[in-house]
């Protein structure tokens, strides 16, 4: 079996759990476990010196291969012009959107020392999958290495249209990029035919046809939709095994026997936490009944605390839930909880269950697996119902989910209560489709699905198709 290479930003460490690792460690580690192979990225350390050679630790049947980055380098290419340029733009948020030439240059300059650094590494059999934004030009590093490999990448955020990608002034060159890869994948249908639109655009379309392999007409890489899924069973078991946690038995404890409306979210702009926080204390305004029945608990780690938008919506959740607290809390009752930290996943799932209500509002995602994870963890005799953005890559495939606009204040709240007031039936019918899907669909299908679409690029090269 060919060695498989995942290649990330970030590594999750081996030592360290997943508390706030994010969505994309999630699913790129239980892929790597299911399947075996090497991990390489950045170690989340930063140096005042040029990167130095990887380190390697073994654990299990998964390598982990991680460098060091130069404090310029992170601040230039994963805070600038990752986190600041691209991050916004693929989000629909040009309101946090910056670009800075450097920024772009240093972006290359690491990706350029991935490929120098991964090079050695490397085995003639391997399969490569690569992974987000911040790595887009790393085929072309390695194909100008010398590495004949089958290389593949999976956007783990949506693609925008090309009207919003136009505004990045270096867009022609990371489209040329990604058709340096052999697959490329997204979550949803429209991703792809965002992708596909901007390649068969005049302009671009002269400098792809060069890059083209496969004969197609209008693509020059083999792009598809990959939804990333998750491991539901383990979910569950998380969720049911019996062993509450701390956390969860005095959280049950606190709770007095009320509903639970349950947002786990990293805190990020594109989560749509404010919009999220004006629809409850809506809910409690237009269906006053809810006072003192419902809790709302909104888990919310900090990330990227580098970058000053981030820690902009961290003061206006306070401000807003202190707010709302203010307004409505009694003296045995507070309306919102509102938790700037990680939880361990079990935790996370043991809280999933006791939830009536899973509020899950971004105002735009790529995914999201909280989402699917909420669904998973529920009691199939007796489950929550799921609150849904329109404009996650989810709502594509959870159609059973309660679906909202998130930025439609009123439409959310009249959302949590029908949610929060869904008839037994019903709430088993919709769960029943929802988990049908995650069951089709799981992390492991997600793997295979990629993997098999490099072997088969790996195939057609064999053959000089
Ligand atoms: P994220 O933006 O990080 O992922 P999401 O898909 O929801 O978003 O994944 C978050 C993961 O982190 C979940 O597995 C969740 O359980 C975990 N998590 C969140 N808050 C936590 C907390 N407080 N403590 C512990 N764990 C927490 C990116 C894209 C998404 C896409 C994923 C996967 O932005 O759109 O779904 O990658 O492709």
């Amino acid at each position: 079996m060919s060695r498989l290479i995942a290649v990330s930003n970030r590594v999750a460490q081996p030592t360290g759990n997943l508390k706030s690792a994010g969505g994309l460690a999630i699913g790129i580690l239980a892929a790597l476990q299911d399947h075996g192979g090497v991990w390489f990225g950045w170690n989340g350390k930063t140096t005042s010196g040029e990167t130095g050679e990887p380190h390697i630790r073994q654990v299990g049947n998964i390598t982990y291969a991680t460098i060091d980055l130069n404090e310029t380098a992170f601040e230039k290419y994963y805070n600038g012009f990752s986190n600041t340029s691209l991050w916004p733009v693929c989000h629909y948020l040009l309101g946090y959107f910056r670009y800075d030439r450097r920024e772009y240059d240093e972006y290359r300059r690491v990706n350029t020392t991935f490929a120098r650094k991964l090079l050695p590494l490397l085995q003639p059999d391997d399969i490569i999958w690569v992974h987000d934004y911040h790595l887009i030009p790393l085929a072309s590093e390695l194909r100008r290495a010398g590495v004949d490999n089958p290389i593949g990448f999976f956007l783990h955020v949506p693609f925008p249209d090309i009207e919003m990608l136009r505004v990045l002034p270096v867009y022609t060159q990371l489209l040329r990029c990604l058709c340096a890869y052999d697959v490329v994948g997204f979550h949803t249908p429209r991703d792809l035919a965002a992708f596909n639109e901007a390649v068969s655009q005049e302009e671009i379309g002269g400098l792809l046809k060069a890059n083209r392999r496969n004969g197609d007409q209008t693509q020059c890489v083999d792009a598809d939709v990959f939804p990333i899924g998750i491991d539901v069973d383990s979910c569950y078991a998380l969720a049911t095994d019996g062993r509450q946690s701390d956390n969860t038995q005095r959280m049950i404890h606190h709770l007095h026997d009320r509903n639970l409306i349950i947002g786990v979210d990293r805190l990020d702009y594109s989560k749509g936490l404010e919009e999220r926080f004006c629809a409850v204390e809506r809910l409690f305004r237009s269906y006053p009944e809810n006072r003192g029945q419902v809790s709302f608990i909104q888990i919310a780690p900090k990330t990227r605390a580098g970058i000053r938008a981030y820690g902009d919506i961290r003061h206006a959740l306070e401000q807003k839930a202190g707010q709302i607290n203010g307004e409505f809390a009694d003296i045995d009752w507070v309306p919102i909880r509102y938790l700037n930290r990680a939880f361990d996943r079990a935790t996370l799932m043991e809280f999933f269950h006791e939830a009536k209500v899973g509020l899950v509002t971004p105002i735009r995602d790529g995914m999201n697996l909280v989402a699917k994870e909420f669904v998973a963890a529920q009691n199939p005799e007796d489950p929550g119902a799921l609150v849904l953005s329109r404009l996650a890559g989810a709502a594509h495939e959870l159609t059973d989910a309660v679906l909202v606009n998130p930025y439609d204040i009123d439409g959310v709240a009249d959302g949590i209560q029908r949610a929060l007031t869904m008839p037994l039936g019903e709430r088993r019918e919709r769960y029943a489709g929802m988990i049908e899907v995650l069951r089709r669909n799981d992390i492991t299908a997600w793997r295979t699905r990629f993997v098999d679409a490099l072997l088969r690029a790996r195939a057609r090269m064999a053959s000089g198709a």
